[in-house]
């Protein structure tokens, strides 16, 4: 079943995010075709790719599909985790990729967004970060993301709250580009879009890519990635993070013990 709808034209990639039931749950067969359709922008030369969801989405994407995470003694977020691959194929695209945001963004589709090249939001969107809700251990990789995308004291509000931040704080921090309103949305996007487009591509590829490698570029010595990764395993071999993919599946909130 299709999950999203892509178009090509004036090198202009765009991808919708269809799986309005499930809210654009990144599943593994959301991203599974998430994938495929960038790496056939890549192979068709696309200068700038735009990523969206439906027009009047209330939810842009909620994130990681929660049924597809184990429940425990197994990392959640792994190397091979469908959100993992989403987040590396976005980052390795040769063409910059505007995330055009109306709706909610969760999870796992935060990160998504921030590991796009340019964020554009209606007034009305709002941005949580909910591994601390779902008492999941966010992964490395991923927490470079986030720290790529704001300062250490907004990304440790985000993640410690796991509450909803407006476009209009968002962008006030830095953290996304433009707040746009809904009816210029699209025109604003598609515009930037063309600017990029008909700039030279491989300036802009050879850009992007030496920006991915110097952002990412973190001093972690074994011993520190040892120790990160067997805290991480506290805390997915808990009881708190079962308990907390179990309230999300009984609809109920979850009551974490610390253990
Ligand atoms: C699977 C879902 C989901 C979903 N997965 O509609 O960053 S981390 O570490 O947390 C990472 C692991 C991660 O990204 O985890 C997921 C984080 N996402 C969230 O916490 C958001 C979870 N979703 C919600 O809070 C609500 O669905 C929102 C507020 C987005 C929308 O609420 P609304 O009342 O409009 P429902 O909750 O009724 O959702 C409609 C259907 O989509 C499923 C949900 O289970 C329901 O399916 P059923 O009708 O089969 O029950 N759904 C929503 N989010 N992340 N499935």
């Amino acid at each position: 079943m299709a999950l999203i709808e892509t178009r090509l034209e004036d090198a202009i990639g765009t991808i919708v995010l269809t799986h309005a039931r499930k809210h654009n749950a990144l599943s593994r067969e959301l991203v599974s075709q998430l994938v495929a359709a960038l790496d056939e922008f890549r192979v068709a030369g696309a200068r700038a790719v735009i990523l969206r969801a439906m027009p009047g989405a209330k939810v842009w994407s909620a994130g990681h599909d929660v049924a597809e995470l184990p429940e425990g003694r197994r990392d959640p977020l792994g190397w091979d985790d469908p959100l993992r691959n989403l987040v590396r194929s976005i980052e390795s695209h040769p063409a910059p990729i505007i995330a055009m945001i109306e709706g909610t963004v969760w999870g796992g589709a935060v990160e998504t967004i921030l590991a796009c090249d340019i964020v554009v939001a209606t007034p009305e969107s709002t941005f949580a970060v909910t591994p601390a809700r779902l008492g999941v251990p966010y992964n490395v990789s991923g927490m470079v993301t986030f720290m790529s995308a704001g300062s250490l004291r907004i990304v440790k509000e985000l993640a410690f709250t796991a509450t909803p931040i407006s476009a209009e704080r968002a962008e006030r921090v830095g953290m996304i580009n433009h707040v746009v309103a809904l009816d210029e949305l699209e025109a604003f996007c598609y515009e930037m879009a063309g600017t990029i487009a008909a700039n030279a591509p491989l300036s802009v590829a050879s850009m992007k890519e030496q920006l991915r490698v110097l952002a990412g570029a973190r001093p972690v010595s074994p011993r520190g990635f040892e120790k990160v990764q067997g805290l991480r395993r506290l805390v997915y071999d808990s009881q708190d993070y079962a308990e907390g993919i179990r309230a999300f599946k009984e609809k109920r909130g979850p009551r974490f013990v610390g253990r």
